[in-house]
């Protein structure tokens, strides 16, 4: 069965072995007592693919070497037990049988708690009869910066709470319960995210499909890497109604083009399930979207009267608690990107198997055609991101937002002689003058990455 790794300590070695001593120490100074293990899950960058898990498409990341790090001590009772290194989040605790992650303020501990509520909802064992927790977090992936550490942390969470209870899953199991638990804060994400966290392995990407969830190892062609760099324009997606706005226009989107097609829009949700019914490829659903949805912003009344039902049947029962104010849709827009995105994703994982001597040229336009879309029909980008891709462009073979959006990181592809250089231009034409980039080590910003390794287990 494969299942993520539990391994001892001793047989790491490196940089990751220095930081888990450290955080051992600051668990022992906290509580008292050693942690027993360790349970670390990476971050992850998405190379091609951006917001289309949610709509049944494949996507492409990888893991990176940032990661969350869950220093834990199993309990003889059902109390949870969390901090964080990092003092500004707050100490949490509770009990196990009595615990609520409501959809307000998204407070760090509440991802820890879906991560312990997605076991809950899925163990063989009574409720009665499961262990708590005392977990100390210590998290190296920026927040806010589309390298999914809130999934990292809902993952390590659901890893290291299993593991107390001598409960066992397969990877794609731990995938599938995470994805659905961090719904529980309030986004309505796709899986991408707990997918990569769970099923990385070292040195590939993966190019990811859902429903049932598959991950195929994809070589990227030699000679050239991709380098992460934060726009520095933070976002915090559960904290706004940005991310399930989008989603529910490419709900909305479905059912609009099923009606359109004579098909019954209470049996679709996702884009990708009109695309099975009809029966098209890629490229004719863009076309499809492009004749049959209008350019204006759709208003409720009109999406409403479309699929035959009241506003208000239309707010409790597609619409998400905190997009049932949103008056306008822009259908045409959503759908047009999220086929042509998807269609883009299958372009790279050719392009990777080719061979082609041009290869990462072809690589690279995809990302800036990617980007291009995320800014134009997905509204999905922030000014700085625009500017931090602008500022790239000559310098390198492709660069994209990557994550939600709205700020964050951006990936390029850069030929691996010159990413010294590449990253030299960066610090010189966009930090230097950039007000928060001021005392930031920026090293830390911007950074070469290589394919790294999923959850793990490791044992003190
Ligand atoms: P980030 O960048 O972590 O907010 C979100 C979703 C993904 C995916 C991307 C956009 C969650 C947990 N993650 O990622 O599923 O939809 O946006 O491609 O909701
Ligand atoms: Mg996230």
């Amino acid at each position: 069965m494969d299942t993520p790794p539990v391994v001892p300590v001793d047989s790491l070695e490196g940089s990751l072995i220095e930081k888990i001593n450290l955080l051992t120490k600051d668990f022992e100074n906290k509580y008292g007592f050693p942690p027993e293990f360790i349970a670390r899950v990476p971050g992850r960058v998405n190379l091609i693919g951006e917001h289309i898990d949610y709509c049944g498409y494949a996507v492409f990341p990888m893991a990176i070497d940032q990661e969350i790090l869950m220093a834990v001590k199993p309990r003889q009772d059902q109390h949870l037990e969390l901090s964080n290194v990092n003092p500004a989040y707050e100490d949490y605790s509770c009990e196990l049988m009595n615990f609520d992650i409501d959809k307000g303020v998204p407070h760090w501990f509440k991802y820890c708690l879906c991560g312990v509520k997605g076991i809950m909802e899925n163990s063989s064992k009574s409720k009665n009869k499961l262990k708590g927790l005392s977990a100390r977090i210590h998290g190296l992936i920026s927040p806010g910066a589309g390298l999914s550490s809130s999934s990292a942390v809902v993952c390590a969470a659901a890893l290291a709470f299993a593991h107390v209870n001598g409960l066992v899953y397969k990877k794609q199991e731990l995938a599938d319960y995470c994805a659905r638990s961090e719904r529980y804060i309030g986004t309505e994400g796709g899986g991408m995210d707990q997918a990569i966290a769970m099923l990385a392995t070292q040195g590939t990407a993966k190019l990811i499909e859902f429903n049932p969830l598959r991950a195929h190892d994809t070589k990227l062609p030699s000679g050239a890497v991709f380098v992460i760099a934060h726009s520095l324009a933070e976002v915090n997606k559960a904290a706004s109604s940005l991310f399930n706005c989008r989603v529910m226009e490419c709900r909305l989107a479905a059912k609009v083009l099923a009606r359109i097609h004579g098909i019954n829009p209470d049996s679709v949700t996702r884009l990708a399930d009109v695309q099975f019914l009809l029966n098209k490829t890629l490229p004719e659903m863009a076309s499809l979207a492009g004749l049959y949805l209008h350019d204006d912003p759709y208003s409720k009344e009109e999406v409403s009267k479309l699929l035959e039902m009241t506003e208000s049947q239309l707010e409790n029962k597609i619409l998400s608690e905190n997009t049932k104010d949103v008056n306008v849709f822009k259908l045409r827009q959503r759908a047009l990107h999220v086929f042509q995105e998807a269609h883009r994703v299958w372009q790279f994982r050719d392009i990777c198997n080719s061979g082609s001597v041009t290869a990462l040229q072809e690589l690279g336009q995809l990302m800036f055609d990617s980007h291009s879309s995320c800014r134009d029909l997905y509204e999905c980008s922030h000014p700085q991101l625009d500017n931090l891709v602008e500022v790239s462009r000559n310098h390198c073979l492709g660069a994209r937002l990557t994550g939600a959006g709205w700020g964050g990181c951006m990936v390029a592809l850069v030929p691996e002689n010159e990413v010294k250089s590449f990253i030299d231009h960066l610090k010189e034409n966009y930090y230097k003058n950039l007000p928060t980039a001021r005392g930031r080590d920026l090293d830390e910003i911007v950074f070469a990455t290589q394919p790294g390794s999923g959850a793990a287990i490791f044992n003190l």
